[in-house]
């Protein structure tokens, strides 16, 4: 047997895979018409979304990544060596090989919904890394998560970059740290990405890159429905609006409908008026303070904080509070 197997572990907890028809029916019958953000990462949303974070605009993800590589010493300190590093929604696990490059946890643990995707990507991360044991397990971090293996005695931290975090309401935000709080445990930790506020200007920029990707990305959600629920949305029908709602600190992605038109939805039909919106996405937005009030309230304790020389972006290590 090759090394790589033996430090490799799957588990596969079945998640629900048929949310998505009770999830689009629901959120289509309501007065704003929305469907969640998750539905966006098919395999060619998963692609766009990659092309986002090459374009100029789009600064999150080179950022993070700078911060990252910019402080490393720093944040392996405070996660520790030999800790067991959980990664909900790891999906190509790309910003965790920077850490993994210095730190040597003692178990890298990926968490993502995508079976075969999380089974290729521990693979090569057991090749790469064969001194780190890889727990792989296939789960929807949006629901609570029980993990059925942990090594015993060591210090767990939750790794969540991306600001990932800015798609749930703040307060699913909240239930949603407090789920990794009780994960992590009384001595466990937490690195999270968060985008910071801004200049509007540079918010709206960053969702209406010139090219047009994200306008693919976000009208990829109706060819997504249109193959999983045998939908018929015509996409010459919709047009993408991103825009920063100042008041409620978060960017909102919608599609508008360019006329009167129907759509039918696993046997369903449901109307759009000429410019009524189906709500896509929401991605809050935090001053370093107000993420920290979130995050206390779902029992973390703030200790560290690192940001770009601009102020754009964060990345912030708590601890589990007392
Ligand atoms: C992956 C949710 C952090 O909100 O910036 C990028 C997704 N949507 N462009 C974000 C996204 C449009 C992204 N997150």
């Amino acid at each position: 047997m090759s090394k790589a197997a033996t430090q490799l572990r799957f588990y596969d907890l079945e998640p629900e895979s048929n949310t998505l028809h009770d999830d689009v029916l629901d959120g289509l019958s309501q007065p704003q018409k929305h469907i969640p953000p998750k539905y966006f990462y098919d395999e060619h949303g998963s692609c766009l979304f990659e092309a986002i974070c090459e374009t100029d605009a789009y600064y999150p993800t080179r950022t993070e990544m700078a911060i990252l590589k910019d402080n490393l010493e720093e944040i392996c300190t405070c996660l520790g060596s030999d800790c067991v590093l959980v990664e909900p929604g790891s999906g190509s696990s790309r910003k965790v090989r920077l850490l993994l490059d210095e730190l040597e946890p003692h178990t890298y643990m990926p968490l993502d919904i995508s079976s075969d995707f999380l089974k290729s990507v521990a693979h090569g991360l057991a090749e790469d890394y064969p001194h780190i044991n890889v727990t792989a397990a296939c789960v929807d971090y949006t629901a609570p998560i029980a993990l059925p293996y942990f090594p015993e005695n060591r210090r767990r931290v939750a790794f969540f970059p991306g600001s990932s975090i800015g798609n749930f309401e703040p307060e699913e935000a909240v239930t949603f740290l407090g789920n990794l709080a009780d994960l992590v445990d009384d001595t466990g930790g937490l690195l999270i990405g968060v985008d910071l506020k801004k200049d509007p200007s540079i918010l709206n920029a960053a969702y209406n890159d010139k090219e047009g990707i994200t306008a693919q990305f976000n009208l990829n959600l109706l060819a997504h429905l249109n193959r999983e629920l045998g939908a018929n949305f015509d996409f010459d029908g919709f047009d993408h609006r991103a825009f920063y709602n100042e008041q409620k600190g978060r960017i909102e992605m919608h599609l508008i409908s360019k006329r009167d038109q129907w759509a039918t939805v696993a046997g369903h039909r449901f109307h759009f008026s000429a410019g009524e919106s189906i709500h896509t996405e929401s991605s809050y937005k935090y001053t370093v303070e107000e993420f920290q009030i979130l995050a206390r309230q779902a029992g973390f304790s703030p200790r560290k904080v690192w940001t770009d020389r601009d102020g754009l972006f964060s990345v912030q290590y708590f601890e589990h509070a007392d």
